[in-house]
């Protein structure tokens, strides 16, 4: 699945919360492959033409679970992607449908 997907960071590796300063929104192009959500900066690219800075965004999905971030009210259609390292992103997609088709798909992994 892929598609684009605009970023928050919520909280960080340790499950601390993202400090001010790295907790702004950001548009990437999302490819969900394996057990992998990669965050690439354009469109899509195929594995070989990932850059250093799209695999620093892939997140690891295993043992993830995605939710409606319904606690989240200031944008539409957003989800709440808890890692099984403890970070927490909120990802908005383009769509409700879209956003319900990211976390069926995220969760099946
Ligand atoms: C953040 C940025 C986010 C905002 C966040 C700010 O600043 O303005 O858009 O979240 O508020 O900290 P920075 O880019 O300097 O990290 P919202 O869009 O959800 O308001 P927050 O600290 O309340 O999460």
């Amino acid at each position: 699945k892929h598609g684009v997907l605009t970023r928050k960071s919520h909280a960080d590796m340790d499950g601390k919360r993202t400090p001010r300063g790295r907790r702004g929104w950001k548009k990437f192009y999302a490819v969900l492959k394996g057990m992998i959500l990669y965050l690439q900066k354009d469109e899509y690219k195929a594995d070989a033409e990932l850059c250093e800075g799209d695999l620093k965004n892939a997140v690891r999905i295993h043992h993830a679970l995605a939710t409606c971030a319904t606690d989240y009210s200031k944008r539409p259609n957003v989800l709440k992607l808890k890692t099984s390292d403890w970070r927490v992103f909120l990802l908005q997609a383009p769509s409700e449908e879209e956003m319900m088709s990211w976390i069926f798909r995220i969760n099946l992994v």
